[in-house]
């Protein structure tokens, strides 16, 4: 496995060529678009890259071409993130898609100040940090019940990005994060603590998928207790749904639904996940067994198929209080209408 990711480094850095750090643009203050009512949310939209892609056949289509990039810029800092948009654009901000041969095949965010709570030191992954932000080509939204928010420190934050060209040209792109923040100052706000599920877990993230409907489990006992108050899932084309379940309690947290067939731009493939986002979704009680079930309908088999979901969980005793049981809609337990549709697309990461 370290061999496989040395390759991914090596040949990644050699594949993109030029790498220099992002920039960073603070935005005015808030935005009333943003998602957030919180008062006092701040934006900021951070730019990673530009990274410089060889046409596909050259080095620009190479799969675990990881780029690893220590430092990079932060949207804030002692600050309090809720919501965090993200996107694949060039140069002028336009999107870039599979219709242009453009994917983003992961972006994921580490902060080094923070242990990861599924992923321990004693794995590559580890010892990189937590694991706090994400995407793949789907580019969910993340968006925390108002009063939540993920605090980031000072710590250094490495970023870890793997884009591919599918076209027969040379292409710059940038990886973005539109982020709404609070500061650290603000009073009352309840810290959530990212935690990763993940089928092939402090690994490459990737699983066999063999053709036709297929269902994997994935179990993590829990070490934290809290409420489950955000969620949502990633899978590949020809994934259907991903959901998380406390085994224990018999309680279903979240299912997030892979969709399909509405965004000309993703080409028939995985165009969303959908989202579940609510005070509380769920509680967990430390020594309780989590289950992550990965559901996949596809053509054909896939070979690196991916079932992940991080949750956010706010820390407390206070399991209930307050809370209000979330509908169907917060809990992903009506699928959305492009969850219908089924992938006519091929681009299977
Ligand atoms: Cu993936």
């Amino acid at each position: 496995m370290m061999k496989r990711l040395g390759y991914g480094l090596g040949m990644g850095l050699a594949a993109v060529g030029l790498l220099l750090p992002g920039l960073m643009f603070d935005g005015a203050g808030a935005d009333p678009t943003g998602g957030s009512p919180t008062e006092g949310v701040k934006q900021t939209i951070v730019r990673y890259g530009p990274f410089m892609l060889p046409p596909a056949g050259r080095g620009g289509d190479m799969d675990h071409a990881n780029v690893f990039m220590p430092n990079v810029p932060k949207p804030c800092e002692d600050c309090y993130i809720t919501r965090a948009e993200p996107d694949l654009v060039y140069e002028d901000g336009t999107p870039a898609n599979l219709d242009s041969g453009l994917m983003l095949h992961h972006a994921v965010l580490f902060n080094t100040g923070q242990p990861d709570t599924t992923c321990g030191k004693d794995t590559f992954y580890g010892r990189l940090g937590e694991r706090f932000l994400a995407s793949g080509n789907e580019r969910t939204i993340k968006v925390l019940p108002p009063g939540y928010g993920y605090h980031l420190g000072r710590d250094p934050v490495t970023g870890v990005f793997h884009i591919m060209n599918h076209s027969e040209e040379a292409k710059t792109v940038f990886f973005t994060f539109k982020i709404d923040w609070l500061p650290g100052s603000t009073a009352g706000v309840r810290p959530v603590t990212p935690v990763w599920l993940d089928v092939a877990n402090c690994r490459t993230s990737e699983y066999e998928v063999p053709a036709g409907p297929t269902s994997t489990h994935w179990t993590w006992p829990s070490t934290i207790t809290g409420r489950v108050v955000a969620t949502g899932g990633h899978v590949h084309t020809g994934g259907d749904r991903i959901s998380v379940s406390n085994q224990t309690t018999g309680q279903r947290i979240c299912t997030s639904w892979a969709g399909y067939g509405t965004k000309a731009p993703y080409m028939g493939t995985i165009e969303s996940m959908s989202y579940c986002s609510w005070d509380s979704l769920g509680i967990v009680r430390k020594g309780d067994t989590l289950d992550l079930e990965s559901v996949y309908d596809s053509a054909e088999a896939i070979p690196d198929a991916m079932g992940i979901m991080v949750m956010h969980v706010w820390q407390t005793d206070d399991l209930t209080s307050g809370t209000t049981p979330a509908p169907a809609e917060a809990n992903g337990g009506i699928a959305p209408a492009a969850a219908a549709n089924k992938p006519s697309g091929h681009h299977d990461h």
